[in-house]
């Protein structure tokens, strides 16, 4: 029996600017930290920049006819702070903006509801120079950057959201250092965490400030769907400590108002919090219309007997761990096949994460934000791309979030990562998320089967039975 899932159900595919657009030094776009970082001997695979990316700065239109043709309703992408404020303050420059008023246009006229993230990673680098997200300072020249983009596109974007992924921000960003800006400082990345926090809450009253009523205002996080290796207490200890730190130290502050005590304790050690003003927390707490939810694999957890033990927690190689102060916790690989990422294919993280938050938070609607597995996918003779791996994935990711919605929780949409190949961050182009690939030589996009798939779940609203392409 397949059920349907509910009217209105958002289809969508996702992307980020820095990992599609290239156009790197065009139209007044400046350095941003992913520039500087990736540019920088070491930081990526094989030294790969989005210097060029998949040049989608010059192939919109062309990209977003591909998604009307394969039949999803929606679309995810993030705006280049840097491309509309160069030096992370001041006005807007017009020839920015007008990229994304085109590609929104393109959308809208294609029937596809585009869903605006401001910051997906690429900070001004004269912000990283002033201090970057440990800074105070980055937070309020956040809110303005949002103001302007408010202003000038929120005649035609209904849904918008402030952060993507701020764990990843703050904890490999500053903490291990895997992602730009590179900082191994454990202090910089609980700051830069409290940074963040502000800057959403400080961005969502600016674009309620400037949205029409209908604006719909949400956050993009990471929460880890966190299990305990056994019963014991240290290990239901360890599972409390990184569900803080990867958690409840967003949640907490954006939708609660209020940091868990717990986090502060577990943190002693390292900071007072002190740079948490009276005042800070409530201003975190912004009425939200949703709550974006990205989902990868679970993360097992057990108190460290040995701390020079493997890790096993799928955040890349560093000596430094993103992890403040949880020197006690060891990770393990989770049951389940591996993706092309090395991550664990396990839905039940995902059925738990909506559930939960349901519970939690009633009354604010869930959406998937990001969802998806790298494949070492290859064209064959003929051209064309078969990813049945991703489709099993697909199909069971789906399952999870049709059996979550049986049991209550409020799903509006699902984001499948990512519409195409791309620069997967530190592992550059080496790894493909893509439902269509893309041949980095000549820049040719060919519909994987499991943009085929996918895009007829996406016309039908209906999960057939078997994961067939
Ligand atoms: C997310 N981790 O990144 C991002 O939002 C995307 O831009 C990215 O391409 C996608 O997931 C796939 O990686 C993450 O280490 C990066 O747990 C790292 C982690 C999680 C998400």
């Amino acid at each position: 029996m397949s059920e349907n899932f509910p009217p209105g159900f958002l289809w969508g595919t996702a992307t980020a600017a820095y990992q599609i657009e290239g156009a790197a030094r065009e139209d007044g776009r400046t350095p941003s930290i992913w520039d500087t970082f990736s540019h920088t001997p070491g930081k990526t695979e094989r030294g790969d920049t989005g210097d060029i990316a998949v040049d989608h700065y010059h192939r919109r239109a062309e990209d977003v006819r591909m998604m009307a043709g394969l039949g999803v309703n929606a679309y995810r992408f993030s705006v280049s702070w840097p491309r509309v404020q160069p030096t992370g303050r001041g006005p807007a420059v017009q020839r920015g903006l007008d990229f994304y008023r085109a590609l929104v246009d393109d959308l809208l006229g294609h029937g596809i509801e585009p869903v605006l993230t401001l910051y997906h990673w690429d900070l001004p680098q004269e912000l990283e120079a002033a201090g970057g997200w440990p800074e105070r300072e980055t937070a309020y020249r956040f809110a303005e950057y949002a103001h302007c983009v408010g202003e000038a596109l929120g005649d035609r974007v209904t849904r918008w959201t402030t952060l993507n992924e701020p764990w990843c921000s703050a904890f490999l960003g500053y903490g291990s250092g895997v992602h730009a800006p590179g900082r191994t400082d454990p202090v910089a990345a609980l700051r830069a965490a409290h940074h963040l926090n502000l800057g959403h809450g400080l961005a969502a009253r600016a674009l309620r400030a400037v949205l029409p009523s209908s604006g719909q205002v949400a956050v993009s996080l990471n929460p880890a769907a966190v299990r305990a290796r056994t019963g014991s207490a240290g290990d239901l200890n360890a599972r409390r400590r990184i569900d803080a730190l990867a958690n409840r130290i967003f949640t907490g502050p954006m939708l609660g108002g209020a940091y868990p005590k717990d986090l502060f304790a577990d943190t002693a050690r390292l900071t007072d919090w002190s740079f948490v003003r009276a005042g800070d927390e409530a201003l975190c707490r912004q009425p939200l219309d949703w709550l974006g939810v990205n989902y990868y694999q679970p993360a097992v957890v057990s108190e460290a007997t040995d701390p020079a033990a493997e890790r096993h927690d799928g955040h890349g190689v560093s000596d430094h761990s993103p992890w403040p102060g949880a020197e006690s916790v060891a990770f393990h690989r989770a049951p389940g096949e591996l993706t092309g990422m090395g991550w664990s294919v396990d839905p039940s993280g995902l059925y738990d994460l909506l559930t939960r938050y349901s519970r939690e938070a009633p009354g604010l609607p869930l959406m998937i934000t990001e969802n998806g597995a790298a494949y070492d996918d290859k064209p064959d003779a003929d051209g064309a791309v078969h990813d049945p791996d991703r489709i099993r994935y697909l199909h069971a990711h789906l399952s999870a979030v049709r059996r979550a919605i049986a049991d209550g929780a409020d799903v509006r949409g699902y984001f499948l990562w990512s519409l195409m190949d791309n620069f997967e961050w530190a592992y550059g182009y080496g790894k493909r998320f893509g439902a269509v690939h893309v041949d980095y030589e000549t820049q040719r996009r060919t519909p994987k089967s499991s943009a085929l798939w996918y895009g007829r779940v996406a016309a039908t609203g209906e999960l057939p039975e078997v994961p067939v392409g």
